[in-house]
């Protein structure tokens, strides 16, 4: 996952961007960039870091004009490169620069016809660029001249044609405007809103209705799957349903962990989804131990806080914040490497004594993934003199990879795949572990859709059923994307022990 952020203004656009990107900062810490255009210039700035570090005051003062993208990078196995990171720019036609969120499951047919048959040349292994470059050939199919809303639509069926995945993307037009469009499922988020000003009418697109709502910009809708959305740099939209709207399918990982509590996807809210989920998890609790021995319930900070002050809620047993989280280390599951993430545990999480000396703890967490946090803390809070550890997910078991932009590629890395929950107990050293149902998740999430219709029939749950939502991910297609991934982190690791031996 990614953020993205995209606004046409009556002031210089370059402060809303960074203030937006720093408000989506939690979906991705591992690279930033913004891109924005004055009429005459299109400026980028982009590179590996946090927003406020790639995007210093003197970078600033270059970013001019009133409309503009933004990005920042959530990493996938071994995808360090700083060209890699976004927006991504091409200069035809028109100028034009992309940010995306997603991931797409046919980058490898679509890079051939990009090179074979569009005659286009890609600088990088992102799918990002291929998807810019299918936009820019669709584009240059239909470009005569000053960019109508019509023809605009006409590429952008013609990219639904061709691009399969997992894509929110926006599209800044040189010139023209921005486009906000969304995959025909609405795997991942993008909303849309409108800011009133003295000059007239201001535009945001973002990843989560948080960016907007901090800017003061009113939400108007999400974009709807395999719908695109024109911003023109005269203040008018247009709307265009550019190919049959697929089965919504939500990514539902998005509530579990990946959004802000605040934001609300899809006319959901993802805070009181995720109150649902502790409610669920203490039914499930008191159904399989009516008489458990739980002294007291303490949330791995900070996405499982409100799942947990639900469920020990709902068990009437005492919530404490025993366990603290340093402020200044980021996610670590959306950190590269394995080796990083283990480390950064101890340094990110520590127990209070006090809270756990004696007593029978429930930790609870949104999801186990890998196990390293899981592993790391139970021994924490074994060492802070608890009597016993139990161990709740938010979330059923992560069994499976996901291909659409979340980085749980391989099995072999999931704690739980192919594992009872006893097993899983032996592996993190707890006492007791349970997992939320799926169907309770389920419920838990629809339980908080802020209207009847925005209830979800199905969600993007690959991880946690192995059923994809998207034609063509077989086994024998999971199987490349797992070799592919190995493949990457040798790579990664090979330039890494280079550098150090340079350095060393
Ligand atoms: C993540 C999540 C679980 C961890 C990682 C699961 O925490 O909340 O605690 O991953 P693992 O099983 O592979 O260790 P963070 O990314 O630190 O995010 P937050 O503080 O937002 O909960």
């Amino acid at each position: 996952m990614c953020g993205i952020v995209g606004a046409i203004t009556h002031r210089r656009v370059n402060q809303d961007l960074f203030d937006a990107l720093t408000i989506v900062q939690h979906r991705g810490q591992d690279a930033a960039g913004i891109l924005t255009s004055d009429g005459r210039r299109v400026t980028l700035r982009k590179g590996n870091g946090l927003v406020r570090d790639v995007l210093q005051q003197k970078h600033m003062l270059d970013l001019k004009g009133k409309i503009g993208i933004g990005h920042v990078r959530y990493p996938t196995a071994g995808s360090d490169n700083p060209n890699e990171s976004q927006p991504f720019y091409v200069n035809s036609p028109y100028g034009l620069g992309l940010v995306h969120n997603g991931n797409l499951i046919n980058t490898e047919e679509l890079t051939a016809d990009l090179i074979k048959d569009d005659l286009r040349h890609l600088n990088t292994g992102s799918d990002s660029e291929v998807l810019l470059n299918i936009v820019a050939h669709e584009l240059a199919r239909v470009a005569q001249g000053t960019l109508k809303p019509k023809s605009l639509f006409n590429a952008m069926k013609g990219v639904y044609q061709r691009v399969q995945g997992a894509f929110a993307a926006i599209l800044l037009i040189h010139g023209h405007g921005l486009v906000a469009f969304r995959d025909p499922h609405g795997i991942r988020p993008l909303v849309y809103g409108k800011r009133v000003t003295n000059k007239g009418d201001e535009y945001m697109v973002a990843s989560e209705s948080i960016a907007l709502d901090a800017l003061g910009f009113k939400l108007i809708a999400d974009v709807a799957p395999g719908e695109a959305i024109f911003f023109e740099e005269n203040g008018e939209i247009h709307r265009h349903q550019c190919i049959k709207q697929l089965e919504h399918t939500p990514c539902i990982f998005e509530y579990v962990y990946l959004a802000r509590p605040d934001s609300v996807i899809d006319n959901i809210s993802v805070y009181k989804a995720r109150l649902g989920m502790g409610k669920a998890l203490a039914a499930k609790i008191l159904h399989q131990r009516p008489q458990h021995d739980i002294d007291v319930v303490i949330p791995v900070p900070d996405t499982s806080r409100i799942a947990a002050l639900a469920l020990s809620q709902s068990l009437n047993v005492h919530y404490s914040e025993g366990m603290v989280k340093n402020r200044y280390i980021g996610r670590t599951f959306i950190m590269p490497g394995q080796e990083l993430r283990r480390n950064s545990v101890r340094l990110k999480l520590n127990a209070i004594r006090q809270e756990m000396v004696g007593k029978n703890v429930l930790l609870v967490d949104d999801s186990i993934v890998r196990g390293t946090t899981s592993r790391e803390i139970v021994q924490m809070v074994r060492d802070a003199g608890a009597h016993k550890v139990y161990f709740a997910s938010a979330a059923p078991k992560v069994c499976y990879p996901n291909v659409y932009g979340i980085d749980i590629p391989t099995q072999n890395e999931l704690v739980a795949y192919g594992k009872t929950e006893e097993e899983i107990a032996r592996l993190i050293g707890a006492d007791w572990v349970i997992y939320q149902d799926i169907d309770a998740l389920y419920a838990a999430i629809n339980s908080a859709a802020l209207s009847d219709d925005a209830k979800i029939k199905r969600f993007e749950d690959a991880v946690f059923t192995g059923n994809y939502v998207t034609e063509n991910i077989t086994p024998e297609y999971l199987a490349k994307w797992a070799k592919k991934r190995r493949e990457k982190i040798k790579s990664a690791q090979a330039s890494e022990d280079i550098q150090d031996v340079m350095q060393g």
